[in-house]
């Protein structure tokens, strides 16, 4: 039973059941009988197309007369998930879909399941990048995300003998049934050679860029349908193709190898996303790709601009670049060079535009995730590029100068170009007009600690957006039980007015209401527990707590105390084994960078604690702890939908935001967690009661790592259940072939004191602290109509937590786009 919640709309179920029968013929020769199941996937797909398509002509055509400001967002990543699913829901299309899919004698869940997750993105900042979409094409504001098409996506994780195995996740082998290939704005993107100066024909000196290799960026567009409003934004990703065909008379000229390294350069640009969450690969292919796909999306912007308007000096009055972390910061400069050298602004009039055109969103204090490139490869990648930043950087000092005369440290710290690096973060802020972080605390920690010199100079410019997610795809697609629930209770508003689901609180101490949302928990607890039993072969027990760590694998993100804390259970379900113990399913999803150590041993501790616990005739089911393998957004809708317990346990300061924290909510999850990120806020619109918080302060931690004084040996020699569960981790327990498989991890807790690193992440400190709210949440569990208020004031309470919230602040602060409304069909 699906989306009852859904208003009906005027789709035509005839002419869609025809328009598959017809694809399923036109694309493959075949009738519906013959077809695979992924021909069907294409064929329903492209019929959902089709009817995109008429709303997208109508949403540009009315851009078009009513020539509303643009916001692009630019991010090399955007996690996207499943379109089909999403566009007939936001097409308000479910119902007449579903049907028509019996009628014709298919399962759409079956069809759905067809669609390869578009995995363009590793975690948080790509998901975001999504709901942000998905949010603005809902509101009615004109908009572009901008990426690159990636050949092969996020890598697929297999678990074999419990290790992670990436293996290549080559998601267009299918074809895309929703992309649109634009070769009419195909660009240019220029790589190396050298910077001269020539004189045009109208007497003006030029700089141009000579010598260079290049390769060609054609757009693939993706439809963004927003909520049953008619309007269709466009997420446009750019593939790259050489230039110059690859042909015999290049011999003659000579340009042979030219031609070959062209071809070449295209081919790897797009080739692969870098799996690198919350890190700095450091890598040259890594800059190219960001100066690919921001050249071309920068050189379009302009041309789409000049296309309606003739005053490029008005640029900004049309056009917002809103940055997604640094990784696009080159759009800074590129800006600057097509002003300059192709539309021959001065340089203070170029900056004028620049300066009002760019606003920075930072995503982390994870000192390796700051991106700083060497010089060297910089300057001879990008040469023009980097003497622009060259002279921005001297323009930048000397305001530095200007403002604390004699201060070399400020320099130091703050300048552009230091060290033999280019420091994208300090471009970003320096050239933005805007700089933000994504929750309230990580907004503080910024302003007081990481970037204090810049918000000292400058703190006009800093602001607080905290994130949100989209409840169209996280409850309403995801969780249609608990969806139709909500609408029977409260209406339907809260598809688009999330806030208007705080009218569920008066429920929460009914009890009928209480059975019936714990029932809904139950069904989608048995969902996942088929998805487990199918997937890993393991059988789970819907009735048993579902205990929920998924995201991806960091040590900040700290899935080492989680799995230390089943093996303290464990010891003491060992010893004790009459004790009294709720029945709980520890379920991690995780996919570690591929060359982290320390996370991917992780992944296997796990793994090898499942093994050992699930198969204990001492535990006899009590615990069970299950790895699923490639945690993806299609996965995580299932899982959201299962969870009791929502794990957001990082070392408090670490996590800029988290936004599986607010999905858990959104379903009724109750969160254990340290006070990090938007969890504050989270507790804050819930209430402490509500949630089970424990450990170290930001402040606490800040403090610890500023002035030392956490020795983690005191614990380990004061604590027994500590030291034993460390000394598990050496003596074999979990890996009776080879005991020291796990050593690093207890060095990475223990034997790095000499370095002053021996467990960064407070997870020894934090241990007991960890242990005392999960009995918490056991007691808590026990009493089922206590837990199902809480879970239901949880869903009620997350009104704030909606993407379009945070779009909305985005739209009024900063952007000030003007809401698109298309005219009513006749
Ligand atoms: O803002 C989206 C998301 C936050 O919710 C996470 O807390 C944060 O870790 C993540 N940041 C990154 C940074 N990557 N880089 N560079 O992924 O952003």
């Amino acid at each position: 039973k699906k989306k009852d919640t859904q208003e009906s709309s005027s789709f035509d179920k005839e002419l869609f059941k025809r328009s598959v029968l017809y694809n399923v013929k036109t694309l493959y020769r075949k009738t519906l009988e013959e077809a695979t199941p992924q021909q069907i996937f294409q064929a329903v797909g492209y019929a959902i197309k089709d009817v995109v398509i008429d709303n997208w002509l109508t949403t540009h055509k009315e851009y078009d007369k009513q020539d509303p400001k643009t916001v692009y967002y630019l991010s090399m990543e955007f996690l996207m998930g499943r379109a089909l699913g999403n566009n007939i829901i936001n097409l308000q299309a479910y119902k007449p879909v579903k049907e028509a899919m019996d009628e014709l004698g298919l399962d759409l869940n079956v069809i759905e399941d067809q669609e390869p997750d578009p995995a363009l993105g590793n975690g948080g900042l790509g998901r975001l990048a999504s709901c942000f979409l998905d949010s603005l094409s809902t509101l009615g504001y004109a908009a572009y995300g901008c990426g690159i098409r990636y050949r092969y996506g996020m890598f697929k994780q297999e678990i074999r003998d419990g290790y992670q195995i990436e293996v290549p996740d080559n998601w267009l082998v299918d074809g895309n049934p929703f992309e649109l290939r634009r070769p009419e704005y195909a660009k240019e993107v220029k790589f190396g050679g050298y910077v001269n100066v020539r004189i045009d024909e109208n007497g003006r000196s030029n700089f141009v860029q000579e010598g260079y290799q290049s390769v060609r960026a054609i757009p693939y567009d993706l439809p963004i349908v927003g909520y049953g409003n008619g309007i269709v934004n466009t997420l446009r990703i750019w593939d790259a193709e050489a230039i110059e065909c690859f042909h015999l008379d290049s011999f003659d000229k000579g340009d042979y190898q030219k031609a070959v390294e062209q071809a070449n350069l295209a081919k790897n640009i797009v080739e692969v996303l870098y799996p690198n969450d919350n890190h700095y690969a450091g890598k040259e292919l890594r800059l190219k790709q960001q100066y690919f796909f921001i050249s071309a999306s920068v050189q379009e912007a302009i041309a789409k601009y000049m296309r309606k308007h003739d005053d490029i000096r008005k640029f900004y009055e049309k056009v917002t670049f809103q940055l997604n972390d640094t990784h696009p910061t080159v759009a800074v400069a590129e800006l600057m060079r097509i002003l300059m050298d192709e539309y021959y602004l001065t340089w203070e009039e170029a900056w004028n535009v620049t300066i009002k055109t760019c606003a920075y969103t930072n995503h982390t204090i994870m000192a390796e995730a700051l991106e700083k490139w060497p010089i060297e490869l910089f300057s001879r990648l990008l040469p023009r590029i980097y003497q622009i930043i060259e002279e921005i950087n001297r323009r930048f000092i000397i305001k530095i100068q200007e403002m604390y005369p004699g201060n070399q440290e400020k320099i130091r710290k703050m300048a552009i170009i230091y060290d033999g690096q280019v420091k994208m973060a300090h471009l970003a802020i320096a050239a933005g007009f805007s700089v933000n972080g994504v929750a309230r605390l990580h907004t503080e920690i910024l302003k007081k600690q990481e970037l204090r010199d810049f918000y000292e100079m400058m703190p006009e410019k800093f602001n607080n957006k905290t994130n949100g997610i989209t409840q169209r795809r996280f409850l309403l697609h995801g969780n249609p039980l608990l969806a139709d629930w909500v609408t029977a209770h409260v209406g339907s508003d809260w598809i688009t007015d999330l806030p208007k689901i705080s009218k569920l609180k008066i429920y929460a101490d009914d009890e009928k209401c209480q059975q019936e949302f714990m029932n809904i928990k139950y069904q989608n607890k048995v969902r996942l527990a088929q998805y487990i039993l199918e997937h890993n072969g393991i059988e789970v027990d819907p009735r048993s707590i579902f205990d929920v760590q998924v995201k991806r694998l960091h040590e900040y993100k700290r899935q080492l105390l989680n799995i230390l804390h089943v093996m303290y259970l464990y010891n003491q379900l060992k010893d004790n084994p009459e004790m009294e113990f709720f029945p709980r399913t520890f379920i991690f999803g995780a996919k570690a960078a591929a060359g982290y150590y320390n996370a991917k041993m992780t992944i296997k501790l796990i793994n090898s604690v499942a093994d050992v616990v699930n198969n204990d005739p001492v535990i006899n089911g009590r615990i069970k702890v299950v790895f699923i393998e490639n945690y993806r957004v299609s996965n995580a809708e299932l899982i959201f939908a299962a969870a009791d317990v929502s794990e957001q346990i990082s070392t408090a300061s670490k996590e800029a935001s988290g936004t599986g924290n607010m999905k858990f909510m959104l379903n009724g999850a109750l969160t254990i967690g340290t006070m990090d990120g938007a969890n504050v806020e989270i507790v804050e619109e819930v209430g402490a009661e509500n949630a089970f918080i424990f450990g170290l302060s930001s402040d606490e931690v800040i403090n610890f790592e500023n002035n030392g004084g956490y020795d983690p040996t005191e614990i380990f020699n004061n604590d027994p259940d500590v030291r034993r569960v460390l000394m598990q981790l050496i003596n074999g327990t979990f890996a009776p072939n080879d005991p020291d498989r796990f050593r690093t991890l207890y060095n990475s807790l223990l034997n790095t004191i000499s370095t002053n690193k021996a467990d960064m992440y407070f997870i020894l400190k934090d241990f007991k602290a960890y242990a005392e709210a999960q009995r918490k949440v056991e007691n808590a569990y026990r009493d089922e109509k206590r837990w199902a208020r809480s879970a239901i004031l949880n869903v009620a309470c997350s009104g704030k937590f909606t993407s379009d919230r945070t779009i909305q602040e985005y739209v009024d602060e900063l952007w000030h786009l003007d809401k698109v409304v298309l005219p009513k069909k006749v």
